[in-house]
């Protein structure tokens, strides 16, 4: 295995981190922007399997970065699934809601949702072959809970509000939702795996939300059982995990759901993750993505003080959420000269 991601993965400790960004493909480049486009909107360009190809490798032809991840989104599961979707352009994505069971019972079924997804299938095998040797192909979905606060409140929300009253108040709904997306996960991966991606991340962007038990039953246990039955079809196959703002619930994720890395937002210490976390898993992370915005020394001295910090185990350097709009495209270069030159 000579991939450095997939050494990282496999829990090699290496002597420079391979290295990927979240939403490395995005708006801060103007290669991004000019075939988004071309597309016309954000959804046409997910489905859109040519150009959604091109934009999975626009930031590798630029930084040849060790990992491409699969140009699509979490909420084209929900879409699949039978939710309106649509997005309203400098706010965000709307979906139709989901308030009690009739809404649930108005989905298709965990089987029925390839052909929607069909030109994401598409998207990896153009790309695929399109990488140059040593770099690794990453497939993703949301983690149920995540895609569920969308699917419930039919937004984005500060809080996720509308899903913890859902959860509260009609528990039997709530279950069955996250059952759904749980298997529909399971199926979409699995073909993004035979279609050829080489490693899938689960984003559970809001999982800091849960707490305590709320977040075993929601965020860690649906992640395990996507896990499991994803290796058990696709032995081998890593899988990183990312229960974003999870805090000291990130102890012991790793294990408890058989993730062979887990990504770290930038409210984790990467010291305190070493000492807490290496020693179960692989750690990506954890660069707080507004050096990409200021860039200058401060990026550097923090790229250097999160590797350093992470040098002693499996590390897979990534920001600690994505990158935005704004940044600097050179303070990209900046950062991955920095990992790869000392
Ligand atoms: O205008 C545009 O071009 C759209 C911006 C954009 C992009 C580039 C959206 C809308 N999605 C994406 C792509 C995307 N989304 C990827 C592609 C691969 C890459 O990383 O380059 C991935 C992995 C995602 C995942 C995603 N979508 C998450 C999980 C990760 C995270 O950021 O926390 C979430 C929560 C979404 C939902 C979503 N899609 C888009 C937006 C603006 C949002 C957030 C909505 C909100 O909560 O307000």
């Amino acid at each position: 295995m000579t991939k450095p991601l997939l050494r990282a993965l496999a829990g090699e400790t290496l002597p420079t981190p391979p290295i990927w960004m979240m939403r490395q493909a995005g708006r801060y480049l103007p290669e991004y922007r000019a075939t988004r486009a071309k597309a016309g909107d954000f959804l046409s360009l997910c489905y859109t399997p040519e150009l959604a190809a091109e934009v999975t490798l626009q930031p590798i032809n630029r930084y040849r970065f060790d990992g491409a991840i699969l140009f699509a989104d979490i909420l084209l599961v929900p879409q699949a699934l039978g939710a309106d979707l649509w997005f309203v352009t400098g706010e965000g994505p709307r979906l139709s809601t989901i308030t009690g069971p009739e809404g649930l019972k108005a989905l298709k079924g965990k089987d029925d949702i390839h052909d929607h997804l069909a030109p994401v299938y598409e998207t990896l095998r153009i790309v695929a072959p399109e990488l140059p040797a040593d770099t690794t192909f990453i497939g993703f979905a949301g983690a149920p809970w995540t895609v569920a606060t969308y699917m419930i409140a039919g937004r984005g929300t500060p809080d996720q509000g509308p899903a913890h009253a859902l959860r509260q108040s009609d528990p039997a709904t709530f279950g069955a939702l996250i059952d759904l997306i749980t298997e529909a996960t399971i199926e979409y991966l699995s073909m993004q795996v035979q279609a050829g991606a080489e490693v899938v991340k689960i984003f559970d962007s809001w999982a800091g939300s849960l707490k305590g038990a709320a977040f075993t039953a929601y965020a860690l246990e649906p992640t395990k059982r996507i896990i499991s039955e994803l290796k058990r079809r696709h032995p081998g196959l890593p899988v990183i995990a990312f229960p974003r703002e999870a805090g000291e619930a990130y102890v012991g994720f790793a294990k408890a759901t058989g993730a062979d890395c887990l990504a770290i937002d930038n409210s984790v210490a990467a010291d305190w993750a070493a000492q807490a976390l290496q020693t179960d898993s692989c750690i990506q992370g954890n660069l707080d993505p507004k050096h990409m915005v200021t860039g200058g020394q401060p990026l550097i001295d923090e790229t250097r003080r999160v590797v350093q910090a992470l040098r002693g185990g499996p590390h897979i350097f990534n920001l600690g959420h994505g990158i935005t709009p704004d940044a600097d495209p050179d303070n990209v270069q900046l950062m991955i000269d920095t990992v790869r030159g000392g």
